[in-house]
């Protein structure tokens, strides 16, 4: 065994070179694995015993893409280019050996190889999409070839990987073998390969499957419209593809390049990347090493079966865990099983889930007008009516009912759970695990942790959140915890908006073009304009009031701020309009034209500045978990990063200064954070 460099090893197994890559965690392609490689292929190709040459990776994985964390260094090592063309130009069959994910570069290292094999567990795909970018490396030229255009825009435009066996069936991969003998079969393979002077299938010389009809680019496009929204990457990918059935290899190669750099120099690509670095940041908390013993959690209490209730039940049932909802009433708990069960058989009637699979899940429900039905519970997540006085009751009660060293954890989107924990007797084992709505479907889990919250309950808590599959961000005890408190300042900003000048249609459609899937007066809307609202309380003081006070509710009454069609489609409202205008001058506000980089900056640049609080206050652990709690939880657009890195981009000291003249005209609200301006005055950012 030589060891090329400190990642690539080189051996002879009989007449077969065996390169082996072992770059840990995932074998991505940094410069010293590249350098390997091409060093690697030297030596075989000068080893005259050596008549074919197998690519295998040690570890976990098979190369899972090009090195992320090298983007935007400047380059070193050979190119990913030079060492895939020298294995496809090879003179000695080379062959990949796969085994868990070949991804982006990784595949498209393997395609440039002459043949592939895979064990069945393994997945290959170009996820290169989902950072902003676009197989660079050959893959929309190649895989075009062995696929063919349709498949390849599914495949490049989604990102998402295929398993051995689709890929199999696609040409992508020449044999599946033992999901344990994955060396020794690939051996094996290449034995037969040069005992049968097999052919050096070259998939750049493959043509039959680029055949497409000329309006399948047309189509995919528009059939894609809505879902590539905002994104650059997508259709880059389309034209890199259409390249790739039009014209000559090497020209589309080029062609591929050319729209490549153009992602990789934008500020979509960037933000995408930052958030890739950023999901896996959250996990990590500095006081809570990995090594933190872990409480077991195998029995899961819920108290009460309304619409959080039933989603957040709902994520544990999926992942195998036995859950009991409590209500006060059983009718209430009646229809939040049914609702439950309503939502597995629509999934179901999708066929995304087998009846079997829906009372299975049923199975693992049940409902209890009694507390003490949870005195065993390793879980209880409390979903009550958001009031403290209620809530310090129920764990009050839970206090006395659970067993030791049980998590008693709150869903509370705004209280204090300091608060709440001082209800009981055992405020170590409290946290708050904020849920959003529909909390089966909501990836993000705000993970608040209290002033007596003990380690080991924070790191259940972060394993529970992977284990029902959402992203967990810690968040400290404040008022609406990261999330929510951010919202406060773009609702308050938004709604003094609209009387000073703008409609509630253009404040969302500024909102709706920058990239957010709707404004906040169609949210307002679509969750009901009434939460919170009571006719005895309303003061016709806000329009919100005044539209509740006439019975717009939302979309559930067929109007609010907008009314609404048959089909649920909103259109600006004259009756809204009147309303504001009227509010407006008996409030004495003159009104103005306001432009929509005003709207733009009013809505977020206090939500920013309000971000620079949380981690002054030390609310969040770094920049980027904000972040992730907008893009998972409120639909920031990954392709601006989320907010804290968004305001990088345009650089803190524009934002301060935006701010300072806004503190001048509209008062406090605007009055920069101090980290905001320190570090706007060091010309540093957030992240
Ligand atoms: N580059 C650098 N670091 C990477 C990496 C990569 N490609 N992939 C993973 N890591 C790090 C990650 O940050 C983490 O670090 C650790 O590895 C474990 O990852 C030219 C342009 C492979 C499915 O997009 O999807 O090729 O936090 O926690 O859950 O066309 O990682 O421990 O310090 O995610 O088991 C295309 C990215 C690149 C695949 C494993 N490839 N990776 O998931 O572990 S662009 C991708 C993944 C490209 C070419 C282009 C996943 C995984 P740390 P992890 P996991």
């Amino acid at each position: 065994m030589t060891a090329v460099n400190p990642v690539v090893d080189l051996v002879r197994d009989g007449e077969i070179a065996v390169i082996t890559l072992n770059s840990p965690p995932v074998n991505a392609l940094s410069s010293a694995l590249r350098s390997g490689i091409k060093l690697a292929m030297d030596q075989a190709l000068a080893d005259t015993d050596a008549k074919a040459i197998l690519l295998i990776c040690a570890g976990r994985t098979f190369v899972a893409g090009a090195d992320i964390s090298e983007f935007g260094k400047p380059p070193s090592g050979p190119s990913l280019h030079e060492v895939i063309d020298q294995i496809e130009a090879a003179p000695k069959p080379v062959i990949a050996a796969i085994h868990g994910t070949a991804l982006g570069g990784g595949l498209e290292l393997a395609l440039a190889c002459h043949y592939r094999v895979a064990v069945p567990s393994a997945k290959v795909g170009l996820p290169e999409v989902k950072l902003g970018l676009l197989p660079g490396a050959g893959g929309t030229q190649r895989l075009p070839r062995l696929v063919g255009a349709e498949k390849a825009l599914e495949m490049i435009t989604g990102g998402d990987p295929i398993p051995a066996k689709a890929a199999l069936a696609l040409g992508c991969v020449d044999v599946v073998v033992g999901e344990d003998s994955l060396r020794s079969d690939a051996l094996a393979f290449a034995r037969d390969v040069v005992a049968q002077n097999k052919p050096l299938k070259k998939v750049r010389d493959l043509s039959d499957k680029l055949k497409t009809a000329a309006d399948v680019f047309a189509n995919f496009r528009k059939a894609n419209a809505r879902r590539f929204r905002g994104f650059q990457a997508p259709e880059n990918c389309i034209k890199a593809i259409e390249a790739a059935v039009t014209l000559p290899f090497d020209q589309g190669m080029a062609r591929e390049r050319e729209l490549f750099m153009e992602l990789l120099q934008g500020n979509q690509s960037a933000s995408q990347r930052h958030v890739f670095f950023a999901e896996r940041q959250v996990w990590k908390i500095a006081d809570v090493p990995d090594d933190t013993p872990k409480l077991p959690v195998k029995k899961v209490g819920i108290i009460g079966a309304g619409t959080m209730g039933g989603g957040i039940a709902m994520n544990f049932v999926n992942a195998g865990l036995a859950v009991t909802i409590v209500e006060t009433k059983a009718e209430a708990l009646e229809r939040g099983l049914g609702v439950i069960r309503k939502n597995y058989e629509a999934t179901a009637k999708k066929g995304r889930l087998t009846m079997e699979a829906v009372e299975q899940r049923m199975g693992l429900l049940s409902g209890s007008l009694d507390l003490s039905s949870l005195s065993d519970c390793d879980l209880v997540i409390e979903a009550v009516f958001e009031n403290m006085e209620i809530k310090k009751q129920v764990f009050g009660r839970l206090d006395n009912i659970v067993k030791p060293g049980a998590i008693l954890a709150s869903n509370t989107s705004y209280l204090d759970i300091d608060e709440i924990a001082a209800a009981t007797n055992r405020p170590e084992s409290v946290i708050g695990l904020h849920f959003f709505s529909p909390a089966n479907v909501m990836r993000l889990l705000e993970v608040v942790r209290g002033a007596k919250t003990a380690k080991p309950v924070v790191a259940t808590a972060m394993q529970i959140a992977k284990q029902i599959g959402k992203i967990g961000v810690l968040v400290g005890v404040c008022h609406g915890f990261v999330g929510n408190r951010m919202l406060a300042q773009r609702q308050r900003e938004a709604g003094k908006l609209i009387l000073e000048g703008a409609m509630p249609w253009d404040v969302d459609r500024v909102l709706y073009d920058f990239g957010m899937p709707m404004g906040p007066f169609a949210m307002s809307d679509l969750a009901g304009l009434d939460i919170g609202w009571s006719r005895e309380t309303s003061k016709s003081s806000t329009p919100r009031e005044m539209l509740c006070e006439m019975d717009r509710r939302g979309q559930k009454t067929g109007a609010g701020f907008y009314d609404y069609d048959e089909n649920r489609n909103a259109k600006p409202s004259a009756i809204t309009e009147k309303i504001i205008l009227d509010l407006a001058a008996k409030q004495g506000i003159t009104r103005r034209s306001i432009s929509d980089q005003e709207i733009l900056e009013r809505c977020l640049y206090p939500m920013i500045n309000e971000g620079a609080k949380i981690l002054e206050e030390g609310k969040a652990q770094r920049a980027s978990d904000i972040d992730i709690v907008w893009i998972n939880g409120y639909g920031w657009p990954v392709y601006r990063g989320g907010p804290m890195f968004y305001a990088d981009s345009i650089g803190l000291g524009v934002v301060l200064a935006k701010l300072k003249e806004f503190e001048a005209k509209f008062g406090a609200d605007f009055k920069p954070a101090g980290l905001l301006e320190k570090l706007a005055v060091a010309s540093k950012g957030f992240n």
